[in-house]
């Protein structure tokens, strides 16, 4: 079933080979037990969704919902690049995730909810709890805490249930949730309580992070003290707690400012919160991007075309069926949580699994008794996961008794090398794969393939998704064909639903930043003039498959050639001692930028020359003498981010002898002052 096909991408064309002058592209075909349940199977698809028929072909996925009352103009340009969906119509996404399903649903699972402590019982809760939960908590939002439509509260809040209750409760009342990441520091939250003007946050006591209870409480002191000190009052902190009864955290309670939720919901018992009919056009959430340069940007998310977008990739880019055990291991603290654990799993009354802590605790079989002990059949997670995944535990899997139909990668390009261990080992080689491209910014996938129509190309995420058309575009605007194995910024041509609306009180830095380089006409209201540049550079195939290379600012120019980091990380991937590897540009008198390769090895090798010539050699073998590393530097660990990115903005300090900065948020600082020593010495 597996075709090979050479495509040559000529220097001597294209000026500027990005990668090597054989790039191999191998297609592997979705098996026929997969397309025979698949949701989405008619290849008509992608003529109904073609720019003829845009924009109207999205009123397909608006018709997945229930609306209170039908827009009348699908899509408004007249505050272009602002696009507005679905005008004039009027809906609920609470209703829509929960209330619309107790009907048929009420006693199946909503959420499965796995403690990290493996001797905690995993606790089920059906569409009717959920129901009773969400209306409780929205009931305390609006009667204790004065919420009402249109007001935001900060969510600081753990991978636990209480989370996506208490976004739905928001969501009830047309409250906008600004959820952070728990992992994130008391200060960073203050940031963004007070860009987003929360007078309400929202946190927990303690959750558990491998193997220990973290006391998280500690962090919303100091975050109301940085909302504080710069004009932002929080009066009412909602601290709820991991156990019941039982305070985790040794941060005493503020009088008058802090309560336990658990108490407060004793007087909201039973009660009923009728959802708020909200206009299609109203905010659902902010999402802050990282914010690793500047202040952080509030992505703005509307209510109807970011729940339409992410319904409609939810059934059929995720093929989610409502008797599907869905489980996806990101952070809710994510977007990819936001719109692929919670809104659209349950718009579509799937089963959908929150697991508290790290997968590889207590070790790296976790995640496979998990799918054994849920019967997952849906896995979706990140590359850098699947690469710890295989370095801690590459046979873990065949231990487990489970079957996943389809697995998804998302958030960094995978290189072929762990696509095949995710696709052969975890897989099966019988679960589909999509690697879905997209931004906290884009609310759903822009490319993807679709799982039963598309075949799979190990490293390219696929073309776009129905109705996305991407493109690639040079620094001068012109277009790069397809196929011609030029990288450029990748855009997309048309809006679409799931796109937010702008960036939280600063719409200058929206347009800017994504429409100011390719706009072709600043006053014009068509939106055929706005491309969107995602800011990510890419290489698009002839059968129209793109490749992400990285951030734009993640291209090394060597020489005048274009490099992905990417693509040297996969070659460095080729040898079996690798575990995982990046790539950082390091100043070069000559050259440029010439790239510093960093790697950690899998179990049972050891660092040596041998070893460094090994994979230096390796690189210059698959991708030619020019993108050979100036130096292979084989460290104990990568640092990471929590969420599990790896942080190359310290290992280019390191590289290029600058200052790495604050460390404090990584998942292990410790290792940075290592990694320094061993690379400049003392
Ligand atoms: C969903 C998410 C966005 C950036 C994006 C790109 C990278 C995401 C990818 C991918 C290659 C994929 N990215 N998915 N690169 N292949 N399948 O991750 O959102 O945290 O905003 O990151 O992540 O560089 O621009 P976000």
């Amino acid at each position: 079933m597996e075709e090979k096909e050479l495509t040559e991408v000529s220097e001597a064309s294209t000026g500027a080979a990005y990668a090597a002058h054989w790039q191999e592209e191998e297609y592997i075909h979705p098996k026929p037990e997969f397309i025979g349940q698949a949701n989405m199977t008619d290849p008509d698809v992608f003529r109904r969704f073609s720019l003829e028929n845009f924009p109207d072909c999205f009123k397909e996925f608006a018709e997945m919902l229930d609306w209170d009352q039908y827009w009348h103009t699908t899509l408004d340009t007249s505050d272009a690049p602002c696009w507005k969906w679905f005008v004039g119509g009027k809906l609920n996404a609470s209703y829509n995730c929960v209330d619309r399903h107790l009907a048929k649903y009420k006693n199946k699972t909503a959420i499965h909810f796995v403690p990290e402590l493996e001797e905690d019982p995993i606790v089920h809760i059906t569409y009717q709890d959920l129901y009773k939960r969400v209306n409780e908590v929205a009931a305390v939002l609006r009667d204790f805490c004065g919420l009402k439509a249109g007001d935001r509260v900060t969510l600081h809040l753990p991978m636990t249930p209480e989370l996506p209750i208490t976004m739905l409760a928001c969501a009830r009342l047309g409250v906008i949730h600004s959820q952070v990441f728990a992992g994130f520091s008391g200060q960073a939250c203050g940031d963004r309580i007070w860009d987003s003007g929360s007078r309400v946050l929202i946190t927990i006591d303690g959750y558990y992070r491998g193997g220990k209870l973290l006391d998280h409480k500690a962090n919303a002191d100091v975050a109301v003290e940085t909302a504080g000190a710069q004009g932002q009052t929080v009066d009412k902190v909602l601290v709820w707690q991991r156990h019941p009864g039982q305070n985790a955290s040794a941060a005493p309670m503020v009088e008058g400012r802090d309560y336990f939720m658990n108490e407060v919901l004793k007087d909201y018992k039973g009660a009923i919160v009728e959802p708020v009919s909200m206009p299609a056009e109203g905010i659902l959430f902010l999402m802050y991007t990282s914010g690793s340069t500047g202040k952080p940007k509030g992505a703005q998310h509307s209510i109807g075309g970011y729940l339409a977008y992410v319904t409609a990739m939810s059934k059929w880019i995720q093929d989610i069926h409502p008797e599907d055990v869905y489980w996806c291991m990101a952070d809710i603290g994510w977007i990819t949580g936001h719109s692929f654990i919670v809104y659209g799993p349950l718009a579509l009354a799937a089963s959908t699994v929150i697991y508290e802590g790290v997968p590889t605790y207590p070790d790296a079989g976790r995640p496979w008794r998990i799918a054994e002990e849920l019967d997952v059949n849906i896995f979706h997670t990140a590359p850098t996961t699947i690469r710890m995944l295989r370095k801690a535990g590459p046979d873990e899997p065949a231990k487990y008794n489970y079957k996943f139909k389809h697995m998804t990668t998302v958030g960094e390009p995978i290189e072929p090398e762990v696509w095949r261990w995710y696709y052969n080992v975890v897989g099966r080689g019988q679960a589909a794969i999509v690697d879905t491209w997209w931004q906290t910014e884009t609310g759903g996938f822009l490319c993807s393939t679709v799982p039963a129509l598309c075949s799979m190309k190990p490293g390219s995420a696929g073309p776009g998704v129905p109705g996305i058309h991407p493109v690639i575009f040079d620094d001068e605007g012109n277009e790069v064909p397809p196929g011609e194995g030029r990288a450029g910024n990748i855009c997309i041509r048309n809006p679409w639903p799931g796109l937010m609306q702008t960036i939280w009180k600063d719409r200058d830095r929206f347009v800017s930043t994504y429409f100011g380089k390719y706009c072709k006409n600043p006053d014009s209201k068509d939106w055929r003039d706005w491309p969107y540049m995602a800011g990510d550079a890419a290489v698009m195939s002839k059968d129209g498959y793109v490749r992400i290379l990285g951030r734009v600012d993640d291209v090394i120019n060597v020489a005048g050639h274009r490099l992905g980091t990417k693509e040297i990380e996969s070659a460095a991937l080729t040898v079996d001692a690798v575990a995982e590897a990046a790539v950082i540009p390091v100043k070069d008198e000559l050259k440029g930028t010439v790239p510093d390769l960093y790697v950690s090895l899998k179990p049972g090798f050891e660092a040596s020359k041998e070893l460094e010539e090994k994979i230096s050699g390796a690189v210059s073998a698959v991708l030619g003498k020019i993108a050979r590393p100036k130096r292979v530097h084989i460290v104990p660990d990568m640092p990471k981010t929590r969420s599990g990115k790896i942080m190359r903005r310290i290992l280019s300090a390191i590289s290029n002898k600058g200052d790495v900065g604050d460390v404090t948020t990584l998942a292990n600082p410790d290792i940075v002052e290592s990694i320094r020593v061993q690379v400049q010495g003392g």
